[in-house]
């Protein structure tokens, strides 16, 4: 056998018997184990340069900070191309594509040999949370793509920190695997954004193990985000009565100093990164950040649910950020250290993207890689253009943030995009009233994932794409921990909508800044400070309650989106139903109650 160079290594056996396969199945022309280094970073963002992945952009506006477009096919997660391989089919069910296990490895196995020729194997090893957490979640992500190491290495904690209590504590870790799947034959020159038409993402959960082919794009190739953090941690949270969920996390301040902790379900590019770094348009209330994205949840002592943010970066949607609508989005920019993908340049060296500024640069290098001027009539950034940028730099971060169990969270927002139907805002009756809304959220779908754009689907808890194992189990997990705690203990659940629409097609509420209004209420109702009126939906707030203090938006627009409207509503039973009979006999009753309830309170509306 040729002999592979190696670079680093461990003395956890599990660990070490995992990468020698690999490689020797793969065949990389070398092993590179990250430690996470300054020295190691300069180093590979310097290879990336040379292979032409990356564009240095300006040091002195956006220091360490890189350039990069992918292939015109490798944009977004691959919904279709997402396995869930669980050894009882049932245990995917309803809303995953499943393969037997043993069948998906003699399918994929044979795609991964020779695989890495040509190219570095990195060994990453990472931990979702706090490395101090009383029981912390380890990974490591081998990968042939040096932008998957940049990358994790915002994204989460990593390196020989992390493998040295790997290897002193022996405890699981979930194993990723990733290849780009083009192998390069020798002399042959490579491209700037290597990957496959053939993709896989794919699960193994009672294995804790991930492989994913033929995609560098985030979600499918940053293998600790979606598929660690949501999917295997949703069976991990299952077995072990906690929660993994896609959510944002706030801290709110009033202007007494009272604090309370928000979590937020959004699917996929409907606002949980904004939201999270909101400022507040009222004067003395203050918004802090804790996480974005994921947000895992267990209860304390005292019997609350805490919530920490697995992540170490933002991984946030360019199209839309600006100085207007995410002042501190921007701000965290600017210090630099990021990675900018498939946004537009300026010739200068900086980036552009629609909504960064009113008036868009005279010029651009467009996410093709063409020069682009505002005529040509097409947008210069694809619309699921991301920026990867350190946490940590966020002006707005709560010391919280980095507190190895959480925070105790007093309210969980769910929310989507819908142009009618769906009020800004209402509160649930209790905890189940509160899962029904979730299991039955809906969305109009974005460029998020490849596939249509704008197609109003149900998306339970905004984790249509990331339940790892039976959606009915799923719904009824979130019924049982809604039994482990008092209610007065539970958060309280709301349902928001910053997305509807008036007849021109125009959003009826300002959204952004201004949903700290939508906050406060929500603040107020959590302090028992406001009374709300009964509706077949849960709690309304009497409008005058919202406040509009120093808000441009009519009168009328403001009560055309806070409006119940039960006609809607009653339209919306059917598409409930339908939803709710593709899970079968795996659907909790409570939720067939809940409908039930629905119906009848909608019928004498
Ligand atoms: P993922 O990272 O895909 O999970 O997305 P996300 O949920 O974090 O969404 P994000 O905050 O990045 O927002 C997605 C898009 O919606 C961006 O283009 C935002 O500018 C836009 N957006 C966010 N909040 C609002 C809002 O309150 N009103 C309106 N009209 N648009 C918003
Ligand atoms: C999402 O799609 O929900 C994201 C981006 O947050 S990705 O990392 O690609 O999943
Ligand atoms: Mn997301």
């Amino acid at each position: 056998m040729q002999q592979t160079q190696t670079v680093g290594g461990t003395s956890h056996a599990e660990l070490d018997a995992w990468v020698k396969e690999v490689a020797a199945h793969t065949r990389p022309k070398e092993v590179v184990w990250i430690d996470g280094s300054d020295e190691e970073i300069e180093r590979i963002n310097a290879e990336l340069v040379e292979a032409g992945t990356f564009t240095k952009l300006a040091e002195d506006t956006l220091p360490n900070s890189y350039h990069a477009l992918s292939d015109p096919d490798d944009v977004a997660r691959v919904e279709d191309r997402t396995y869930i391989c669980s050894v009882e089919e049932k245990d995917a069910g309803h809303t995953n594509n499943w393969m037997d296990p043993q069948e998906m490895k003699d399918l994929l196995w044979p795609l991964y040999e020779g695989s890495m020729e040509g190219r570095t194997m990195y060994v990453i090893p990472f931990v979702m949370g706090h490395l101090e957490a009383e029981d912390p979640k380890y990974g490591v992500e081998i990968t042939d793509s040096a932008y998957v190491v940049a990358s994790m290495r915002i994204m989460a904690r990593i390196g020989a920190k992390i493998l040295a209590k790997m290897e002193e504590t022996g405890a699981p870790f979930v194993k990723g695997l990733h290849s780009v799947g083009a192998p390069l034959a020798e002399g042959q020159q490579d491209v700037p954004w290597p990957c496959n038409e053939t993709k896989y993402i794919v699960h193994f959960p009672e294995e804790l193990a991930i492989w994913s082919y033929g995609s560098g794009y985030g979600g499918n190739a940053l293998l600790g985000k979606k598929c660690y953090a949501l999917r295997i941690a949703s069976v991990m949270a299952r077995d072990e009565g906690w929660m993994a969920e896609h959510m944002l996390i706030l801290k709110l301040t009033n202007p007494e100093g009272r604090t309370h902790y928000i979590a937020g379900a959004f699917p996929s590019q409907c606002g949980k990164t904004n939201l999270a770094m909101i400022q507040a348009t009222m004067p003395g209330w203050k918004a802090e950040l804790v996480g974005d994205d994921i947000s895992w949840m267990r209860f304390g002592p005292d019997g609350r649910l805490y919530a920490v943010n697995p992540e170490f970066g933002l991984f946030g949607v360019a199209p839309g950020t600006g100085a207007d609508t995410n002042p501190v989005a921007m701000a965290t920019i600017e210090k630099g250290n990021s990675i900018f993908t498939n946004v537009a340049r300026t010739p200068d060296g900086g980036v552009w993207w629609e909504g960064m500024t009113e008036e868009p640069p005279a010029e651009l290098i467009d996410w093709h890689g063409e020069r682009w001027t505002p005529d040509m009539g097409k947008v210069s950034s694809h619309p699921n253009s991301r920026f990867c940028t350190p946490i940590t730099q966020c002006p707005t971060i709560a010391a919280e943030y980095d507190e190895p169990n959480g925070v105790p969270i007093s309210a969980i927002m769910f929310g989507g995009r819908r142009k009618t139907t769906v009020p800004l805002v209402s509160q649930s009756r209790d905890w189940q009233h509160g899962t029904f809304v979730g299991a039955t959220l809906s969305s109009e779908t974005t460029a998020a994932a490849t596939g249509a754009v704008g197609v109003v689907r149900r998306d339970p808890m905004a984790m249509l794409p990331f339940i790892g194992y039976n959606a009915g189990d799923y719904v009824d997990h979130w019924l049982e921990i809604g039994k482990q705690a008092d209610a007065d203990k539970l958060p309280k659940i709301f349902m928001v909508n910053w997305f509807r629409r008036d007849e021109d097609g125009g959003f009826l509420w300002p959204g952004f800044g201004e949903n700290s209004r939508v906050l406060k209420w929500m603040f107020e109702r959590i302090e028992g400070d406001v009374e709300a009126q009964e509706s077949p939906i849960g709690y309304l707030p009497h409008p005058e309650d919202i406040d509009t203090d120093g808000l441009a938006t009519s009168t009328e627009d403001v009560a055309a989106a806070l409006k119940f409207d039960a006609e809607e509503w009653r339209q919306e039973l059917p598409l409930i139903k339908e939803w709710f009979a593709k899970f079968g006999d795996d659907l909790p009753s409570a939720m067939e109650d809940e409908l039930a309830t629905l119906e009848e309170r909608l019928a004498g509306a």
